[in-house]
């Protein structure tokens, strides 16, 4: 397999000053023609000039307008070289492709009978012969020809022209201002229906906002129109950034690969990103199409205006364009206690999904230094976990000092494409700090440790904390070097108050939460006058994305739960308790196997008792902090992952916890019901969130009001944030009445995709009931269902990656018919959509954590597949990371 390196990055001797592109479109032969301004670069290192070509099927080569000889160019691997390109010169390529037989939906395919592009990162080379690489930036004007019946016909930039051609197809001409690289190209064309409306910027222009949809959907645009507007309002305000466009496409799409594309001026959505209403859209639905629309639109500075010099820079877009969208999500929510809940809920999904990324098979630093597949590459660890290191400027330079260091590399870097490096000096020369040793962020993969011991001397009236960095050593890289670690803390008294934070030699103190900035191996911190019994409170708002070890006693665990005024180191420590009690469950059941007998810690069920009924916190906060940790959150505490076992402690959990507090969770599940028509609004969103946490504990504590209750919300409620957490609940507590609600969802639901994805991730989450057929068969007989279509990729993730990752004992079986599944499954997908097979096989990488009885099969599973010929060289990086 070839192995890319960040090393071996070269300029391109070459740069594409313009490309003129026409597309006569047809669904399985389109003929692309491409005209580029080739100009040779200074300093270039020889004068061949190299383009990128896949599935192309090349019909002819002019050069100045002159049919090319074979002797000027030479076809090698993919690569189309001209030899000797000295001077600027002319360069036409026609090709034709197929898009009709695109299933891999990189490059042009069609969806629904209309045609979409999706270029990054190397989908262009899949359009036509192009340096298909982020440094070279081209300004492009396009040109469609489409059958009449395309009644949409878009590309990047500005409209110049459209109309009818002589033989009655349509034509329409863009013109991009910009210069871009190839992987922000878009094309759309087919039958769309549009909402628009305008928005006036900053700079006293007006620019047009387009979402384009199938048509039927036009209702289901208002939210995301309503985010846009919000977006490019906050990007003016907090960044003084402005739109540098006339016009701003977004189009919706049932058939993506990812979530959404920032391609300029018109971003392609996954329709789930897009379209909400009532009854397609959960609350968090609407949150998360607020993020990916800010996402997108942010990108369009950070991405698009400066782009990346190469692939291994992934993050210099993609890290601060997440930093960015979870700013302007957090900025959105008015309560400091509703912006807290965000925050959790991102760390959580960075604990659960990135930090066992970071110690797997797959680690990689947030800028990789190799890969085979750079689709493989758009990982938690680039995207979420750089976003954590680019806050990390944020915590060191405040709000201000941020601000202006991005606003100078974007002065520094406009219209070109830039590195990690380059973002990283201008943070440090715009607030005149020295971060060469922030620079190992970007070089040393895994989550570092800090583990952290306090001392308090009563009569000198002193604290003190050390900190001691510890970094996995990864086979084959340097010895890991101590990091710069933003680390934000407070301290208790025992009165459960902060106390202001005085350093030895400071006249006076400073705050009650300061950042203290480790930087060494190991480090001593002394406050001073600390006259009452202290406990610390470390890692506020998760300052660093690192793994803090502290030894806390259970009882330290419960005050800090009670009183931290951090709320989200309240929300950890209670997730820590919540840990220590399954854990404690997880021990008694290894020895006993009666769940029944089991009886949860008193401390816990009084602590959780009273966060539940404490007015003062929001509903968003109580449902937020009271969920059950996650099962993978609850792997990521174990030496060895036993899903059955683990799954069986958190079942006798909710039990227990449903039993005894019962009549609280039956007030709230009475106070939080929200009335009347349905609107998205954080806090009823909470209200509805603290609803179904309560009433999944009744439920699974059996409760038969609980369960009446549940049909209820199923039958009557007037969102499908209400009928889908009643039959999510139904379904994984194993219901009786499950099968009808499921029944009835498929009819009413089966028009509509989004819907239907909701219904097959639900069943991917079952519980089997004794007795009843598998849940692995179950899904096996899904994929069968004419609802369920294996090309799509929303349908196999929410279906199949969902049950891999999440089904932990149902998939995890000890007859291995779940590891079967995956097999066929992952191989059947590689033959047609490698991305989305390789994302779907990583949910075994992490095997070597299993049990023995469960890892062997893991591990002969991916051996197997890797074991297959003509694998796609995005699964085989995949298996074979996985087993060497
Ligand atoms: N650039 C790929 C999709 C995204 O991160 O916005
Ligand atoms: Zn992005």
């Amino acid at each position: 397999q070839t192995v890319v390196y960040r090393k071996d990055y070269k300029a391109p001797n070459h740069d594409v000053e313009t490309i003129n592109l026409v597309f006569d479109l047809i669904p399985d032969r389109t003929i692309v023609t491409s005209t580029m301004h080739v100009v040779p670069r200074e300093g270039r290192e020889s004068d061949e000039f190299e383009l990128n070509g896949e599935s192309l099927q090349l019909v002819s080569i002019k050069i100045n307008g002159q049919p090319s000889l074979t002797n000027q160019y030479a076809m090698n691997a993919g690569k189309l070289i001209f030899h000797s390109i000295k001077e600027p010169t002319d360069i036409e390529i026609v090709t034709r492709i197929n898009p009709k037989a695109n299933l891999e939906l990189s490059g042009l395919y069609l969806s629904n009978n209309n045609f979409i592009t999706q270029c990054e990162a190397e989908g262009f080379r899949r359009i036509t012969y192009f340096p298909n690489r982020p440094d070279v930036l081209a300004k492009y004007t396009v040109t469609l020809h489409a059958p009449k019946e395309c009644k949409v016909l878009l590309s990047n930039g500005n409209l110049v022209d459209q109309g009818v051609l002589p033989d009655g197809r349509k034509y329409a001409i863009w013109h991009d201002p910009f210069p871009k690289p190839s992987y922000l190209f878009a094309l759309v064309a087919g039958n769309f229906t549009v909402n628009e409306d305008k928005i006036e910027l900053n700079n006293d222009k007006t620019a047009l906002l387009q979402i384009y949809t199938e048509p039927g959907n036009e209702n289901k645009t208002v939210h995301a129109m309503d985010c846009l507007k919000k977006a490019i309002r906050w990007d003016e305000v907090r960044y003084g950034l402005t739109l540098d466009l006339e016009r701003f496409m977004i189009v919706a799409t049932n058939d993506f690969n990812m979530g959404a594309m920032e391609n300029k001026g018109l971003n392609i959505f996954n329709a789930k990103y897009v379209l909400a209403d009532d009854g397609v859209a959960t609350d968090s639905d609407y949150a998360a199409i607020e993020s990916v629309i800010g996402h997108e639109y942010f990108h369009n500075w950070t991405g698009d205006r400066v782009t990346c010099r190469d692939w291994f820079q992934l993050s210099l877009k993609e890290g601060l364009t997440v930093f960015r969208e979870q700013e302007f999500a957090s900025d959105m929510l008015g309560s400091e206690s509703a912006k807290v809940v965000k925050r959790i809920k991102d760390v959580r999904a960075l604990r659960t999904a990135q930090f066992p990324e970071d110690s797997g098979p797959m680690a990689h630093p947030i800028r990789p230094d190799s890969y085979s597949e750079i689709n493989n590459f758009y990982t938690m660890t680039v995207y979420e976990k750089g976003a954590e290191v680019v806050r990390m400027y944020q915590t060191m330079f405040g709000k201000e000092g941020f601000k202006k260091g991005l606003a100078e590399y974007l002065r520094r870097y406009d219209g070109s494409a830039a590195t990690c490096d380059d973002f990283r000096t201008a943070m440090a020369e715009a607030n005149d700090a020295d971060l060469s040793q922030f620079a190992l962020w970007y070089s040393q993969a895994g989550t570092p440790r800090v583990s952290v011991k306090t001392q308090w001397d009563e009569s000198k009236k002193t604290f003190t904390i050390t900190t001691r960095q510890s970094n996995r050593t990864l086979p084959g890289q340097p010895k890991p070097q101590p990091l710069m670690i933003p680390l934000a803390v407070g301290v208790l008294n025992d009165k459960g108050e902060d106390i202001p934070l005085q350093l030895e030699g400071e006249p006076l103190p400073v705050g009650t939460t300061r950042v203290l900035l480790l930087n060494q191996d190991v480090q001593t911190w002394t406050l001073v006058n600390v006259d009452r019994r202290p406990l610390l409170s470390l890692g506020r708002g998760f300052s660093a994305p690192v793994i803090c070890d502290m030894d806390l006693t259970r009882d330290q665990l419960v005050f800090l739960a009670k009183n931290d005024s951090d709320l989200f180191n309240r929300a950890e420590a209670f997730e820590k308790l919540s840990i220590l009690a399954i854990d404690a469950f997880i021990q008694e059941l290894r020895k006993t196997q009666n769940a029944n007998s089991l009886s949860p810690m008193e401390a816990y069920l009084a602590t959780f008792e009273e966060i539940l009924n404490d007015e003062r916190l929001s509903p968003a906060y109580r449902a937020e902090i009271l969920k059950l940790p996650s099962e993978q959150a609850i792997y990521e505490s174990q030496i060895i992952i036993e899903p059955a076992l683990i799954r069986a402690a958190c079942q006798a959990m909710q039990k227990k916890i449903g039993q005894r507090l019962k009549t609280s969770f039956e007030d709230k599940v009475k106070t939080c019901t929200t009335e009347g028509i349905y609107k998205y609004d954080p806090d009823l969103a909470g209200k509805r969130a603290l609803k179904f946490l309560s009433l999944s504990y009744l439920v699974a504590s059996g409760n038969p009001k609980g369960v009446q209750q549940t049909r209820n919300f199923f039958e009557k409620g007037n969102n499908i944030t209400d009928k889908l957490g009643a039959l999510s609940i139904a379904v994984h507590s194993g219901l009786p009445i499950r099968q009808e609600m499921l029944n009835k969802s498929s009819i009413a639901w089966a028009t509509e995709p989004l819907l239907i994805n909701k219904w097959l991730e639900v069943q991917a989450l079952a519980t089997s009931v004794h007795g009843e057929m598998p849940v692995v068969n179950k899904i096996r007989s899904l994929m069968m269902d004419p609802l369920f279509s294996i090309k799509n990729p929303n349908n196999v993730y929410s279906l199949l990656r969902t049950f891999f990752a999440k089904g932990g004992p149902e998939f995890h079986t000890l007859d291995g018919s779940g590891y079967q599944l995956w097999i066929e499954t992952v191989l059947n997908i590689d033959s047609f959509n490698p991305q989305v097979s390789a994302r779907l096989a990583r949910t075994l990488e992490n095997w070597r954590r299993y049990e023995p009885r469960l890892s062997s099969m893991m591990y002969k599973a991916l051996r197997y597949v890797s074991q297959q010929k003509n694998l796609s060289a995005d699964l085989r990086e995949i298996v074979d990371k996985a087993i060497n």
